[in-house]
C-alpha cells in the first residue's frame, strides 16, 4: 500500500539536551564528545534525499565522500588508510612492531533511508577518537590498531545486508553479486563503477599473479591470525539503557535475522464484484501481516513488514497482487525458523480459503551470534572505568556487522543509550555526555586488552 508517506521532518542538526551539564570526566570532555557529534552532522549531509533527511547507500558517490571524510580523519588520527576490495573504509595504527594482527575497531557508514544521524556512524567516529588518543598517549601497543567502517550494514541497496563486512570475514556469496537494485544495476556492475574488481576468485597456483594474492573482491578477505578481534561501539537502538538510567551497555549477543520477499497472488476484477466472487491479494495480505504480528508476539520474537506493495494499486480495482517484506528475528535460530514453519503454515491455510496463491523468497539469512566473553571482559571494564558500577548486559535485536566478523574472529559490543531507544528515523539522539563516557569506555577496553595481552 504505496500512500505517501507523510513527510518526515529531519532532525535539527547536534545540540546537546543539556547544554550547561557539567563536562564528563573522562579523557574526552563535553567539548570533545560535541565535536565528535558535529562530524556526525558533517556526514550527515552526504545523503540522496531533500531536506536533510539521510539515506546513503553502498557503492554510490554519497558512499565515495564518507569513505574520503573517514580516511581525512584517519590519516589525523595518525593511521595509514586504504579502501578495500569491497568498498569499507580502513585505517591502520601499527602496534610496536611493523605488521602484527590487529584489534579491529568500527561500525558502518550506509544508513537507511530516512535515517537517524548516529545508527554506525557513531560507532566509526568513537573508533577513529580512540585510535587518536590511543596514538597520542605514544602507548607500547602489542598489536596492531584498525578501524573499518564498513560500507553495507544495512543491506538497504540491494537487500542482502552485511555485504561489506561478509566480504572482510571472507564468506561473500558470488551468487550476490547478481543481486540488483531498484534501478536494476547488479551488485557486479555496481563494483565496477565504483572503482573495484568484483572478481571472486583466488588466482590458480600457476597464475602470473602471486598464487597467495587473491584478486578482486577476495582480496577484502582478512585471516583469522591476523586479527586480536572486532569492538563496536553502537547506540543501543532500544529503550532498555534510558529505562535503566545507564549511558552504557555491554552486549550479550546479536538476534539472529531472516529477511524475505513474499508475494500473494489473487484476481484483480472490478471492485463491483461480490464478495464471494473474488480472490482479494490485499485482504488476503493484511489477514497475513496480522498473523505475522500475532506468531511473533505469540513465540515472544520480533517481526516487522516494513514494505508492501498493491498491484494494480488502483481506488476501483481488486488487488491482484501484493509483494511485502519479512523481517524476522530472534535470539536463538531455531526459535526464528520454528515460527517461520508456523507462518509458512498458516499462509497456506489463509491462501487456501481464500483462493490465492503465497510464494516467499528468503533475501537475507544471518545467524544469532554471541558476544566474546574474552572482549566482553574488556568492554566491561571500559564501562566500569567511567564510574558505571553495575553494567547491564543486553540482547542487541538489531543486527550488526558482527554478525559477519564472527565468522573470522571474536568481537564485542558497547551500546550507548539513545532517547527514547529511536533508531532508523531522524529522531535518532544521543547526548554528549554519553559519548563522551563511550569514549572513554571503548579506550579503555582497549587498554584492556592491552594489558592483557601476551607480552
Ligand atoms: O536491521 C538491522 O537490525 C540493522 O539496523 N541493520
Ligand atoms: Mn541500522
Ligand atoms: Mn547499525
Amino acid at each position: 500500500m504505496t500512500e505517501a508517506a507523510a513527510p518526515l521532518e529531519a532532525a535539527a542538526p547536534y545540540e546537546s539536551a543539556a547544554p550547561h551539564a557539567t563536562p564528563a570526566t573522562g579523557p574526552l570532555d563535553r567539548t570533545g564528545a560535541v565535536s565528535l557529534l558535529a562530524r556526525c552532522d558533517e556526514l550527515a549531509a552526504y545523503s540522496t534525499l531533500p531536506g536533510g533527511l539521510i539515506r546513503r547507500v553502498y557503492l554510490t558517490d554519497e558512499h565515495r565522500a564518507v569513505n574520503a571524510l573517514a580516511a581525512k580523519w584517519m590519516l589525523e588520527a595518525g593511521m595509514r588508510t586504504w579502501q578495500d576490495a569491497a568498498g569499507n573504509q580502513c585505517g591502520r595504527l601499527e602496534g610496536r612492531t611493523p605488521g602484527l594482527p590487529a584489534l579491529l575497531l568500527g561500525s558502518h557508514l550506509d544508513t537507511v533511508p530516512a535515517a537517524g544521524r548516529y545508527d554506525g556512524i557513531l560507532g566509526v567516529l568513537i573508533a577513529i577518537a580512540t585510535v587518536d588518543r590511543i596514538h597520542s598517549s605514544g602507548i607500547d601497543l602489542p598489536f596492531a590498531l584498525e578501524v573499518v567502517a564498513f560500507g553495507d550494514e544495512e543491506g538497504t541497496r540491494f537487500g542482502r545486508a552485511l555485504l561489506g563486512s561478509r566480504a572482510l570475514a571472507g564468506t561473500f556469496d558470488p551468487d550476490w553479486l547478481d543481486l540488483v537494485d531498484e534501478q536494476g544495476i547488479t551488485l557486479r556492475d555496481a563494483y565496477t563503477a565504483f572503482g573495484l574488481d568484483p572478481t571472486l576468485e583466488t588466482p590458480a597456483p600457476d597464475a602470473v599473479t602471486d598464487a597467495s594474492a587473491p584478486t578482486g573482491l577476495a582480496a577484502a578477505a582478512r585471516r583469522p591470525d591476523d586479527l586480536v578481534g572486532y569492538l563496536e561501539a553502537h547506540i543501543e537502538q532500544g529503550p532498555y539503557l534510558e529505562e535503566a538510567g545507564h549511558a552504557l551497555g555491554i552486549v550479550s549477543s546479536i538476534a539472529g535475522a531472516r529477511r524475505f520477499a513474499i508475494t500473494v497472488t489473487g484476481q484483480a476484477g472490478h471492485s463491483g464484484t461480490p464478495f464471494d466472487r473474488r480472490h482479494d491479494a490485499l485482504a488476503g495480505a493484511a489477514e497475513i501481516v496480522s498473523l505475522i504480528e500475532s506468531t511473533a508476539r505469540g513465540a515472544g520474537l520480533i517481526a516487522t513488514v516494513g514494505h508492501l506493495d498493491v498491484f494494480p494499486n488502483a481506488v476501483n480495482v481488486i488487488p491482484g497482487r501484493v509483494e511485502l517484506s519479512l523481517d524476522l528475528r530472534a535470539e536463538f535460530d531455531d526459535d526464528r525458523d520454528r515460527v517461520w514453519q508456523q507462518l509458512g503454515d498458516a499462509m497456506a491455510a489463509v491462501a487456501a480459503r481464500r483462493g490465492l496463491t503465497v510464494e516467499s523468497r528468503q533475501t537475507h539469512s544471518a545467524p544469532a551470534v554471541a558476544c566474546s566473553p574474552r572482549l566482553r571482559a574488556a568492554i566491561e571494564t571500559g564501562i566500569r572505568s567511567t564510574g558505571q558500577t553495575d553494567p547491564m548486559l543486553l540482547l542487541s535485536r538489531a543486527g550488526h556487522d558482527g554478525m559477519a566478523v564472527a565468522d573470522v574472529t571474536d568481537f564485542a559490543m558497547l551500546f550507548i543509550r539513545c532517547r527514547g531507544g529511536v533508531s532508523h528515523h531522524p529522531d535518532e539522539h544521543v547526548l554528549a555526555e554519553d559519548v563522551a563516557a563511550a569514549t572513554d569506555a571503548f579506550e579503555a577496553a582497549v587498554r584492556a586488552l592491552v594489558a592483557a595481552h601476551p607480552a
